[in-house]
């Protein structure tokens, strides 16, 4: 089997989303999804003027040597950039391989490890009594397991928080978006929120919160310390990860379990959080990760250090990502938990897929591939339109990380 040519689309139904197509010469396609929110065109030139070129006329089937090839191979690496491009033809080559095979991927995988796979979901308020009361209206939808995020008092905008009853999208038209951030307010309420979601709700939830890097190494460990007694399943990004070290301070001083990696793009990202044992769950996943070759390594590598999986999937990782992400959770034993923010029925159309929700968990499905397809027709009625994500600064003006 020969690659004969592969395309690039960049839509934009209700969010943009790039996507790649794979042909060969035996009339089966692949999908990969190549999107790297706020920077989406940079991928797709990356594709278009660099990686494409080379793939025509390659055997599909040859997973790693093409990862290598282009990863290895090329003198400049890593990067969000790249590595969302790279992941992209990596996922639509698995996909064409277990479509040829007439399989699910999960078999191609290791097989089935689970029936089903946990999920938590986004609950959010601009205030704590509206947070606590969206905590409710997620359980009663099935989930077990809950993400809370809560407007900060003396803060007007706060990351993770829909406002006039839509849903979060942090990307916005126009240039990007200034918001305020206070470590001292969020650090004196967050635990009287987490304390009441947890007395509300009880023991039965599974309670998880996304700091979205903000904090120092010992603010970190004040947070993680306080929150102990709220059985967090876990603390999301407490501080920004250049620094893997940092986690050492966290980690002497809480036991409150912490996820780290969404915005990592290679396993050097995360070598030490790994093998000293300084993070519970690791977040890095298929699209910014590189694909499934390097995501599967990356969890057997986690594996014998206690390290669960816990793959991001907010909606700019498409539904192409989510049923990837799906089939490696399925295979792999190590799994702990997937995200699911769910997307815009648009986006649902455009990506018809296999994959379902009930109660709390996301079945795969058994279509032979991914499960997912790209319909053409609908997603070029919504063209790209440049959206950034937000910027955050102190107080003071003094620019921080969002
Ligand atoms: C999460 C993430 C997202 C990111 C978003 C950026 O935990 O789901 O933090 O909400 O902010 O994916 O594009
Ligand atoms: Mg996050």
């Amino acid at each position: 089997m020969k690659i004969t040519d592969a395309k690039v689309f960049v839509a934009s139904p209700s969010r943009n989303l790039v996507t790649l197509k794979v042909f060969t010469d035996a009339g089966v396609n692949g999908l990969g999804d190549a999107t790297l929110n706020g920077r989406e065109q940079a991928v797709v030139a990356y594709l278009q003027e660099h990686l494409i070129p080379c793939l025509i006329g390659r055997d599909p089937f040859q997973t790693e040597d093409t990862w290598q090839y282009f990863y290895r191979g090329a003198y400049w690496r890593r990067g969000p950039v790249t590595m969302a491009a790279i992941a992209a033809i990596d996922v639509a080559l698995w996909d064409i391989k277990a479509k040829a095979l007439d399989l699910p991927l999960y078999q191609l995988l290791g097989g089935k490890s689970r029936d089903r796979v946990l999920v938590y979901c986004h609950a959010n308020g601009t205030d704590l009594e509206e947070a606590v009361d969206d905590v409710g209206r997620h359980i009663e939808q099935g989930y077990r397991a809950v993400r809370v995020q809560s407007g900060i008092p003396g803060l007007e905008a706060a990351y993770g928080i829909a406002k006039d009853g839509r849903k979060y999208e942090p990307a916005t038209e126009g240039l990007p978006q200034e918001t305020v951030w206070s470590t001292e307010k969020y650090l004196r309420y967050l635990p009287k929120l987490l304390t009441r979601v947890r007395d509300v709700y009880g023991d039965a939830i599974a309670l998880l919160h996304d700091v979205h890097h903000r904090l120092t190494p010992i603010e970190a460990a004040r947070l993680g310390r306080e929150l102990e007694p709220c059985h967090l399943f876990w603390l999301e990004d407490p501080v920004t990860a250049e620094l893997q070290e940092g986690f050492r301070l966290i980690r002497k001083h809480t036991v409150t379990p912490l996820a780290v990696g969404e915005v990592f793009n290679s396993v050097y990202d995360c070598l030490t959080l790994i093998t000293e044992q300084l993070i519970d769950y690791i977040r890095m996943t298929v699209v910014h990760g590189g694909g499934i070759t390097p995501i599967l390594k990356l969890a057997h590598l986690a594996e014998p250090y206690h390290v669960r999986t816990g793959f991001h999937g907010a909606t700019d990782l498409s539904p192409i990502t989510m049923a990837a992400a799906l089939h490696v959770n399925t295979a792999i034993n190590n799994f702990g938990i997937q995200e699911h923010m769910p997307h815009a029925a648009l986006v649902d159309e455009v990506f018809p897929h296999e994959y379902s929700f009930r109660a709390g968990d996301m079945y795969i499905g058994e279509k032979p591939g991914l499960g997912v397809d790209y319909n053409e027709e609908l997603a070029s009625r919504y063209p790209y339109r440049r959206a950034y994500l937000p910027v955050a600064r102190k107080p003071d003006g003094t620019m921080f990380d969002w």
